[in-house]
């Protein structure tokens, strides 16, 4: 059976992770009978990407809402070519709105959750057009197919922008917080402690993926495609010893919630060679922090960038603005904090209502043009208290009085 992934274009780019996971799973399940190839639209481009994918019995796409509409464009071209071909679609996008997304018909079927299992059910045959994921249990058992997503595209390019050889991995699934803002829920379900706890990777079987990739290829860095790494201060620790342990002494970064964050948790994390820390602060106000449901106080992110710089650590912070009851005063406490943290790095980011979000009303917004988002900003979004043109007002108010410590998006996009 002739099987190709495809990550649809996204003007920004890491490595396909979850087509990895996929990928190595089914081969697995049924060693040397499948011909997998992978495209990635950042680098391939439609032609590539049609011709290479037309003779296969499955096409299957990953994607986020902005690269869908790409997706389903390539999906009619392939089609159009060969209409024998089943095309399925995964990912945040189809997971948040699946029965939008079968209305496609250009769309044969849509995997609702994490993809290994589904997807396995697909190519033993399985037809329904929403074909839901269990949750993986064997992350512990099989390593992303790095060949597979052509990962050495990403870190050379990588090399190229930033000097840097640098690519991902995951060490859990399940956020254990569901801040309205985010759609992570949406492919690996709510936390709850009893039904659906955090999946960690064991520290070893993760070293043991770091240490060979970073052999492989080259890197002279690493990071995690975790939203909240620090899910345990115990993952912490003991993935930290683990590698001083080992003497492998590659720098990293990480995704941390400051609420889980203590002095202790961040000098191991530096004594085990992390160099950079990002944190969602998202605001400056408590009141926006609870409506939010961020579960973190405006003075536990006081402390903990206290701590990375008592540290030595580089500390990033990552604002969001526009939510629904933010008004002026609450921006200026989000400035007043700036003001007194000093991040290393700060990101502004306009709040967008994706599907999979508390924020997406589907009698509205079923329509979008989703591909119209970037990383930063959107021109749908706008509250009782800023139209959209108001928030990207207050937006390059907020990037333009830090232009030396601005996130790299700020900087490709304006
Ligand atoms: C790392 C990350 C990034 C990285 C790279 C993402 C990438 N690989 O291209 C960067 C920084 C570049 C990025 C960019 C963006 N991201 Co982002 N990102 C994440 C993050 C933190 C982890 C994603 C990840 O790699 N997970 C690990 C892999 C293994 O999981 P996975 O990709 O989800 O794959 C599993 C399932 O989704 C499913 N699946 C995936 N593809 C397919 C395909 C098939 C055929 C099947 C069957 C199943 C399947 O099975 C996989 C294995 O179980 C998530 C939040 C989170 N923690 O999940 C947000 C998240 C995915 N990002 C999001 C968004 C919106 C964006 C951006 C638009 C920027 C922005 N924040 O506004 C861009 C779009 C990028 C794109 N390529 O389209 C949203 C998506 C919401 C939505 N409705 O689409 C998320 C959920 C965060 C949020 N704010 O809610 N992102």
């Amino acid at each position: 059976m002739k099987i190709t992934i495809i990550q649809p274009r996204y003007f920004n780019i890491w490595e396909a992770l979850g087509a990895a996971y996929i990928g190595a799973y089914i081969k697995k399940k049924f060693p040397g009978k499948l011909k997998i190839s992978f495209y990635q639209g950042f680098f391939d481009d439609d032609r590539t990407i049609i011709e290479g994918s037309q003779k296969s019995d499955i096409v299957a796409f990953s994607c986020t809402s902005p690269a869908y509409l790409h997706g389903l464009n390539l999906a009619k071209s392939i089609k159009e070519i060969n209409p024998e071909v089943r095309t399925v679609f995964g990912g945040f996008h189809p997971s948040a709105v699946p029965n939008d997304c079968v209305e496609d018909a250009a769309v044969d079927q849509v995997v609702v959750g994490e993809g290994e299992d589904a997807f396995l059910k697909i190519v033993s045959g399985e037809t329904s057009s929403i074909v839901y994921g269990d949750k993986f249990a064997g992350l512990n058992d099989i390593l992303p197919d790095r060949e597979l997503i052509k990962n050495i595209r990403s870190i050379d390019l990588c090399e190229q922008q930033i000097s840097r050889r640098i690519t991902s991995f995951q060490s859990v699934r399940v956020c254990p917080f569901s801040c309205a803002f985010c759609a992570e829920r949406t492919v690996t379900g709510l936390f709850n402690q009893k039904t659906n706890p955090v999946r960690e990777r064991d520290p070893i079987h993760l070293l043991d993926e770091i240490e060979a990739v970073s052999q492989k290829y080259i890197l002279d860095y690493f990071k995690f495609s975790d939203a909240t790494w620090n899910t345990s201060k115990e993952k912490v620790i003991s993935f930290c010893e683990e590698k001083i342990k080992r003497g492998f002494i590659l720098p990293w970064e990480a995704n941390l919630h400051a609420s889980f964050v203590d002095r202790e948790m961040l000098k191991t994390m530096k004594a085990a060679g992390c160099s950079q820390i990002n944190i969602g602060c998202e605001s400056g106000s408590q009141k926006i922090l609870n409506t939010i449901r961020k579960g973190l106080t405006v003075e536990k992110i006081k402390q903990v960038f206290l701590w990375g710089k008592e540290l030595g650590i580089e500390r990033r912070g990552y604002f969001l603005i526009g939510m629904p009851d933010e008004t002026v005063e609450d921006i200026k406490l989000t400035e007043a904090l700036i003001e007194e943290i000093k991040p290393d790095v700060v990101g502004f980011t306009l709040l967008c209502p994706y599907p999979g979000t508390d924020f997406y009303n589907p009698d509205e917004m079923k329509d979008y043009d989703w591909s119209l988002t970037d990383e930063y900003s959107n021109p749908f979004w706008q509250t009782d208290h800023f139209t959209n043109k108001e928030l990207k007002e207050q937006q390059k108010c907020l990037t333009e009085k830090y232009p030396e410590n601005l996130a790299w998006h700020h900087k490709i996009i304006n």
